[in-house]
């Protein structure tokens, strides 16, 4: 992609995004230059129909300290960069996003940490995010805000341009309101997602969650999924995000990696089982457990390695953030315990890979896995799962999938597992490990027609129908 720098910033986009992240990363070639390059992921692909080619807009952060490039047109997208000074990715971003907002929205797994620095910045970003959409929206155009890092631009945005429609969508859980009133600023959260007309969430829960803050903590009218709130009325649904369930199918089909994942049974050492877990490394994501029962099922005798191993891909995440620190070292210890203990020379039990792995890799690796184990504490959807049913055209494998996922609510032929249950989550894995294929395959085909139902692009186009319909 080669972007050409437009200068635009006239009010003249019908349609805006507002995200953190741009949807590109700055790469650096081999003779020294940089350009941009269209990030990975299928949120990119599932919005690019909506604003690119339309004059549309994106504005978000480009991922590194410092002075922001101009505006620029990637793919018929006008990229609006926003800047971020070291001191505000640390507290706005490292800190009050994801050492408050993360923990608290996860069930606090891990214990908040609330400080007023972190929580003044936190507004004046979303202040500045705030402006720069107000600057590039046409009149009456339509706003989409993404996520937890950015809960106040709905109300700020709206200061500035009533004339707006604007819709909100958390990637993440929304806690109840015991947990939720911890928070010192939760007034200010719950007034800054009200300056939307819609505020989609993962599940009905967590939409609920919201209403009843609106209601207790704010006093407001609320009838169902709607909430009266000065002189508007702000819908408040569940809008179960998704993949684009062909492309991974189609990708996981093709003949290079499918002989891909041949190739990685083989270099796994043949084994008769290959259980796989993929996460980025985050304490909410349930490696820990994962490596507990695998570790305890070595030990009753219940499987045994290298016939059995396990796969554990875990993607570098928040490196700086404290938690996240003290978590890896517990990961790789975890790690090193069990292979030294049940591991062989040239047969460790578990292969770990603390790295991020090409898309093809990734799909190979779902398509080799007996069992896929997803087991959050806690989590807004868990894409990982629906890839992996996605990724199975062959009929074959069996997922394990945590209860406190938002993909559990969709994918209920799963071994459904409560990840607080040692005991339960060991008997579920060795129920997959032991599946008739038959019974496998008829799992699977049930969760593929319901991931291939309900796909990314209909996510994305339920969510604008239905902010449409508030214009
Ligand atoms: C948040 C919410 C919600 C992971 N490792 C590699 C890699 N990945 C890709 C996966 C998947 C994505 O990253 C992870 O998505 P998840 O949904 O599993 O989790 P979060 O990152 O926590 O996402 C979550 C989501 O937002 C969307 O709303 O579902 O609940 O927490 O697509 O494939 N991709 C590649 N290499 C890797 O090593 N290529």
């Amino acid at each position: 992609m080669t972007p050409t720098t437009s200068g635009r910033e006239r009010a003249d986009s019908p349609v805006v995004v507002v995200a953190n992240r741009l949807p590109v990363d700055q790469v650096t070639d081999p003779d020294g230059t940089t350009q941009w390059q269209r990030s990975p992921g299928g949120l990119v692909t599932a919005l690019e129909p909506f604003v690119a080619g339309r004059g549309g807009a994106w504005v978000g952060w480009a991922g590194s300290a410092g002075a922001a490039p101009e505006p620029f047109e990637s793919g018929g997208v006008s990229l609006v960069p926003v800047a971020l000074s070291e001191e505000e990715v640390d507290r706005y971003y490292e800190g009050m996003s994801n050492a408050s907002l993360w923990p608290l929205y996860h069930d606090v797994v891990e214990k908040p940490e609330y400080h007023r620095t972190w929580w003044d910045t936190y507004v004046q970003v979303n202040r500045r995010f705030a402006d720069r959409a107000a600057e590039v929206a046409a009149e009456g155009a339509i706003v989409w805000v993404h996520d937890y890092q950015l809960q106040l631009v709905p109300a700020l945005l709206r200061q500035h341009r009533p004339d707006l429609t604007i819709g909100f969508f958390l990637h993440i859980p929304f806690p109840p309101f015991e947990l939720f009133t911890q928070l010192p600023w939760r007034s200010a959260i719950v007034e800054g997602l009200l300056g939307a007309d819609l505020v989609g969430f993962q599940r009905p829960t967590a939409a609920a969650n919201f209403v009843q803050l609106a209601r207790r903590l704010h006093d407001l009218p609320t009838r169902g999924s709607t909430i009266e709130y000065e002189g508007r009325t702000v819908t408040a649904r569940a809008f179960p995000i998704s993949i684009d369930a062909q492309a991974f199918d189609e990708l996981a089909g093709s003949p290079e990696v499918v002989k891909r994942a041949e190739e990685i049974r083989a270099e796994l050492g043949n084994p008769d089982k290959i259980v796989l877990g993929v996460d980025r490394l985050d304490y909410t994501k349930g490696i820990n457990l994962r490596l507990q029962v695998f570790e305890e099922l070595l030990q009753d005798g219940a499987i045994e390695a290298p016939q059995t191993v396990l796969v554990q891909v875990a993607t570098p995440s928040r490196e700086r953030v404290e938690h996240y620190v003290h978590m890896r070292e517990t990961i790789e210890q975890q790690v090193g315990h069990i292979n030294g203990v049940f591991g062989s020379i040239g047969g460790p039990a578990v292969h770990y890979f603390n790295q991020s792995v090409p898309r093809e890799q990734l799909a190979a690796l779902y398509r080799a896995a007996d069992v896929m184990l997803v087991t959050p504490y806690r989590d807004g959807m868990n894409l990982v799962a629906k890839e992996y049913v996605a990724a199975r055209g062959d009929l074959g494998g069996a997922l394990v999938l945590s209860e406190f996922a938002g993909a559990a609510a969709e994918l209920r032929q799963a071994f459904l597992v409560n990840p607080h249950d040692i005991t339960g989550v060991k008997t579920q894995l060795l129920r997959a490990l032991r599946i008739e294929p038959a019974e496998g395959a008829k799992r699977i085909r049930a969760m593929r027609r319901q991931v291939f139902r309900n796909d990314l692009e209909h996510w994305a186009t339920s969510f604008f129908d239905a902010l449409r319909a508030q214009a």
